[in-house]
């Protein structure tokens, strides 16, 4: 049956058929035998320019996706000018910087940190996680001590714009007497999916989340299966964005379960995009995006407003794309 129609028929529930996935992605790889593997990173935002370039310095001297992944996003980790990942990026609503990671590999294996704080490289704590513990998750002091353990280097914000911006924000928030928001003029995480030469593919995901966060509050990015998901066989996929929402939907997750059953990158995003938008009664503010790319390297994007983009880099091409939305601010 076309790829495209049973997508429709079966993932969608519009029909009666019953699922192979097994026979699905067997098709997938059918398909992608007949056309060379070219290795491509994206990667979200902006500042995917700059964290791409460090990423394809591993993926063209056919280095591993994973590799590329964690070096990739280890430039915005230490980027002072990008106040939502890192050390630089806001603080929560008491003040303290506390950062999520997460990284996942073409074996499924997978390591996250989150309410990390003072440590310079969560994404490679994060992957310490994965490659010397038997556990997925470590958060705040625990996750502190096994970095410092591990001999990661340590550092606090040198900016004196996070503890500035924050006294104000305590003030602004006094008079106005309101929670945090969430918009697209305070986010910007790094979500980043690479495939290398050997076809394999591995993702990263690393934010200091929602500014001004209640103190404890995890967002998606850190979540396998929220903020980012891998499964070689399919495709991987990646979220910025509203983490509550995301996670509502294991939105990561489900974007590469649509892959599975057939949709393409694209239309796997929007499903996501879609089912978000489907749980939300009021959607004010409420910004959520996705990428994704299936084992051929191919890639979508879509959000809940416009202003998402993303950062696609290959052989030919080094280039910031718009993502396609539902809906205008
Ligand atoms: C979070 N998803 O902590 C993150 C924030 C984000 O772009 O993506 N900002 O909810």
């Amino acid at each position: 049956m076309e790829r495209r129609r049973f997508f429709k028929m079966g993932f969608l529930g519009l029909g009666v058929t019953v699922f192979n996935p097994k026979k699905i992605s067997e098709l997938i790889s059918h398909e992608e035998n007949s056309s060379a593997i070219v290795p491509r990173v994206v990667s979200t935002w902006n500042h995917g320019i700059a964290a791409n370039a460090a990423a394809w310095e591993v993926l063209m001297i056919g280095g591993k996706a994973i590799d590329a992944v964690e070096k990739g996003v280890m430039v915005t980790e230490v980027d002072l000018t990008n106040r939502s990942v890192g050390i630089g990026g806001r603080p929560d609503a008491s003040g303290h910087v506390t950062l999520d990671a997460c990284i996942m590999d073409d074996r499924s294996r997978c390591g996250s940190v989150a309410y990390l704080e003072g440590i310079k490289h969560p994404i490679s704590v994060a992957r310490a996680v994965m490659e010397t513990t038997q556990h997925v998750m470590l958060v705040g002091k625990g996750a502190y001590e096994f970095a410092c353990g591990q001999g990661f280097e340590k550092s606090k914000t040198p900016l004196k714009e996070v503890k500035d911006d924050w006294k104000k924000w305590v003030k602004e928030e006094k008079e106005k007497a309101k929670r945090p928001e969430i918009n697209h003029e305070n986010h910007d995480t790094i979500g980043m999916i690479a495939i290398d030469a050997q076809g394999n593919l591995s993702g990263s995901c690393t934010t200091s989340g929602w500014a001004y966060k209640m103190p404890g509050r995890v967002g998606d990015s850190p979540i396998i299966g929220a903020g980012l998901f891998v499964d070689n066989e399919v495709g991987a996929a990646c979220a910025t964005g509203l983490g509550e929402a995301i996670i509502r939907i294991a939105g990561s997750h489900t974007v590469v379960e649509a892959m599975r059953y057939g949709a393409s990158p694209q239309e796997a995003c929007e499903m996501a995009v879609k089912r978000i938008i489907e749980k939300h009664d009021d959607l004010t503010g409420l910004q959520c995006g996705f990428i994704a790319m299936n084992k051929k390297g191919e890639v979508g994007a879509y959000s809940v407003y416009n202003g998402f983009n993303y950062a696609l880099k290959d052989n030919e091409r080094e280039e910031m794309v718009d993502a396609g939305f539902d809906r205008s601010w």
